[in-house]
């Protein structure tokens, strides 16, 4: 049985809103590793990546906020992650916003040079400097991990791309900028929006994710954006979308990824605990983690 390692990322440099800095708190207070612990699994917290105060520093670019600190942010936590992943470990990356992914997706690449992502969000996250709508990293990380992005945030690692854009997939997506789409469309990443997890199931669309993210790599990378699943069952997240997964069809996932035995690593990032309910998206999210590392009902 593979070891478990807990890295913190408390950082909301990526967005607009604060309090998705205290995510790995309310993560950790929620129980993981505790919880991970009772399915049978040594696990260790490393603790938190340092991150920089928003309030200590101006924003710049209006098109890249925070550039220079979500990059040493992401230069860290790719360091963190590529040991862990040299260790023969599997880590779990708590956020923080979903500009981490740049980092933790960086540290995986390093340590297993052929795995896929299986991206599961509300949002596409491809978005770039020339596309944004907000300026915030967290609407562009899937893209910097398939190579478009700037430079300084392509450089994490020394090289790019991190993942090979035809075995990424999204899962969940309901709220994409126009000239986003055209990005996924021209990269050539499959996308299962809302209608089609409606139409065809949840369960023959992860099927479908693993096999696109599985086959012919060593192994799939999930990075969990807690604001795929519908606001009712996670409304601690700072871009909630209506329409989202439900609580069921987000265990399903994980139970097939879970099954699948192919799961290497895990970002679990946009806990808001400020905009939660008493803590019920961080424990939406442990409970995802359990089922995700094998957790059944008996
Ligand atoms: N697409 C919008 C933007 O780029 C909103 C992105 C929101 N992203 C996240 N992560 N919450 O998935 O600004
Ligand atoms: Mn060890
Ligand atoms: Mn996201
Ligand atoms: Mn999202």
């Amino acid at each position: 049985m593979k070891e478990l390692r807990i890295i913190g990322v408390p950082s909301d440099l990526g967005q607009g809103r604060r309090g998705v800095d205290m995510g790995p708190s309310a993560i950790r207070y929620a129980g993981l590793e505790e919880r991970l612990k009772d399915l049978g699994y040594r696990v260790q917290d490393l603790g938190n990546v340092e991150v920089p105060t928003p309030e200590m520093h101006r924003v710049t670019n209006e098109k890249l906020k925070y550039l220079n600190e979500v990059r040493k942010v992401c230069e860290s936590l790719y360091e963190q992650v590529r040991q862990v992943m040299e260790a023969g470990h599997v880590p779990i990356i708590l956020g923080g916003d979903h500009s981490i992914s740049i980092g933790s997706v960086a540290g995986v690449a390093a340590g297993q040079r052929s795995f896929g992502v299986i991206w599961f969000d509300a949002h596409g996250d491809m978005n770039t400097e020339e596309t944004t709508p907000s300026g915030n990293i967290h609407g562009m990380p899937l893209a910097v991990n398939v190579g478009y992005g700037h430079p300084d945030l392509l450089n994490i690692g020394g090289f790019t791309p991190k993942v090979k854009p035809e075995n990424v997939v999204l899962v969940g997506i309901r709220s994409i900028d126009r000239d986003e789409a055209a990005l996924i469309r021209q990269a050539g990443i499959k996308a299962y929006t809302m209608a089609e997890i409606d139409q065809l199931g949840m369960a023959a669309v992860m099927k479908e994710a693993i096999q696109i993210a599985g086959s012919g790599t060593d192994g799939i990378h999930l990075s969990l954006d807690l604001d795929a699943l519908d606001p009712m069952f996670a409304p601690g997240v700072g871009t909630p979308v209506n329409g989202g997964v439900t609580y069921r069809e987000g265990h399903l996932a994980m139970e097939l990824l879970a099954a699948s035995g192919k799961v290497i690593s895990v970002d679990v990032v946009e806990v808001n605990p400020i905009l939660d309910e008493k803590n019920r998206t961080a424990q939406m999210a442990v409970e995802l983690v359990q089922s995700l590392f094998g957790k059944t009902v008996m």
